[in-house]
């Protein structure tokens, strides 16, 4: 089969809730893939920087295939050998007292509020059901009712409700309007994205994130961080948060935790907070599987080893100067920190992101449009200074033909 006939399957059987470039992938290996013509490309998406340590790094595939030979699965109602070991490991880690382990992103969150609501109600003493949480315009948290309810992206939210209460919106970026909604007495949480995502990378003002953290302490409201797509090492330090020396009450970790081979994801936090949650209040059938124990286990031990955060820094300033420099009419911006940027384009002569994003796909790189005047670029943490300025040509070559 090529590449037409099975995108023709995909849509003929499958739900159309995405539009992907029209690039059929079997094979990859670090910062490439390979399409079913055997085409090769540079991964500047990175399953959405779930791939940090790149396609099939060898150590992430040992443990997987190893645990796969042993046990995959127990259920929480059984112990296995290595959820212990990988709670331990990942607490010392990011230096937390505990961990709660879920699968995917939005799962994640989810157990974020549920913990942050838990504590407001038996430790802040907030009235029952009275309890918010403040939340930031233009987030990405992810996909489920209660998360799209914090959403104010109509494309998110847009007649899927009735939605969850109990959220406040105010602006990113805005240190003051959070003191203004940290007046009321029943907010117990603020939830935010150290850089926004999903928004087009948009890096808030340094010692905004301080800022919100010490009037979160003043307030006596927790501080959560969701760093499913900024932590482990994409934006040039281990969490994005470690820019501003801020320790979030709640962190939330996803994507890259598994090097892109399952989904998992995990909440982090000290006892006075994750031991609100009691026997039988929440769990997942998956969460904390012994495969994905094992997997999680050696894809942190990757960025430690490999110093994946330094890369991601070197790499990131590399680009974006060298993005700066490209003189065309189509670019007006490039931003971003480590190997976490966007630029933004100028439509021109009636071509936009999309046309752009075409044309670097036939030239041998794939990175995906946000907003239609978007490109996010980036790669897995592993790409070499060589890798980055023969990906660097090609962008300035496209950019040049477009
Ligand atoms: C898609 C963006 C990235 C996330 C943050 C939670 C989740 C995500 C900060 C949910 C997920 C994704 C999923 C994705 C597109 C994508 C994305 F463009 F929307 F913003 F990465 F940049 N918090 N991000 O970024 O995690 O439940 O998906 O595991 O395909 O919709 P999930």
């Amino acid at each position: 089969m090529r590449t037409k006939e099975y995108i023709e399957r995909e849509e003929k059987f499958g739900a159309h809730n995405y539009h992907p470039l029209p690039v059929v992938l079997n094979r990859g290996e670090g910062v490439f893939v390979w399409d079913v013509e055997d085409k090769r490309y540079f991964d500047f998406l990175s399953g959405y920087s779930a791939l940090n340590q790149g396609h099939r790094h060898p150590k992430i595939i040992e443990a997987l295939k190893q645990q796969a030979d042993c046990l995959t699965l127990t259920s929480r109602a059984f112990h296995s050998d290595l959820l212990g070991e990988y709670m331990e490991y990942t607490c010392r880690y990011f230096g937390y007292d505990k961990l709660l382990p879920m699968n995917t992103g939005a799962e994640g969150v989810e157990t974020a509020l549920k913990l942050c609501r838990r504590w407001g109600y038996v430790r802040k003493g907030v009235a029952p059901e009275q309890a918010k949480i403040v939340v930031c315009a233009d987030n990405f948290h992810g996909r489920t009712i209660t998360v799209i309810s914090m959403s104010t992206d109509p494309s998110s939210y847009g007649n899927f409700g009735p939605f969850t209460p109990g959220f406040v919106k105010i602006p990113y970026n805005q240190a003051d309007a959070l003191r203004e909604a940290l007046a009321d007495p029943t907010v117990v949480g603020f939830l935010l994205e150290p850089i926004q995502g999903e928004a087009g990378v948009v890096v808030p003002d340094e010692g905004y994130l301080r800022e919100c953290y010490a009037l979160c302490k003043q307030h006596h409201v927790l501080f959560i961080a969701d760093e499913i797509q900024t932590g482990i090492a994409r934006t040039g330090k281990m969490l994005a948060c470690d820019y501003e020396e801020v320790r979030p009450d709640i962190l939330i970790l996803g994507k890259a935790i598994s090097g892109g081979v399952l989904p998992v994801s995990a909440v982090l936090a000290d006892d006075e907070v994750m031991l609100t949650i009691l026997p039988g209040e929440h769990g997942s059938t998956y969460g904390g599987n012994p495969l994905a124990a094992k997997v999680s286990i050696a894809a942190l031990e990757v960025v430690k080893e490999e110093r994946l955060w330094e890369n991601a820094y070197r790499m990131g300033q590399l680009f974006r100067e060298e993005i700066a420099r490209i003189d065309n009419p189509m670019i007006k911006l490039v931003r971003g920190k480590g190997l976490l940027n966007a630029v933004v384009t100028e439509p021109t002569n009636g071509k936009n992101a999309w046309d752009i994003c075409m044309a670097l796909m036939r030239n041998g790189l794939l990175a995906k449009p946000t907003h239609d005047h978007i490109i996010r670029f980036t790669p897995p943490l592993v790409i070499t200074e060589e890798q980055m300025h023969e990906a660097i040509a090609i962008i300035r070559q496209t950019l040049e033909e477009v």
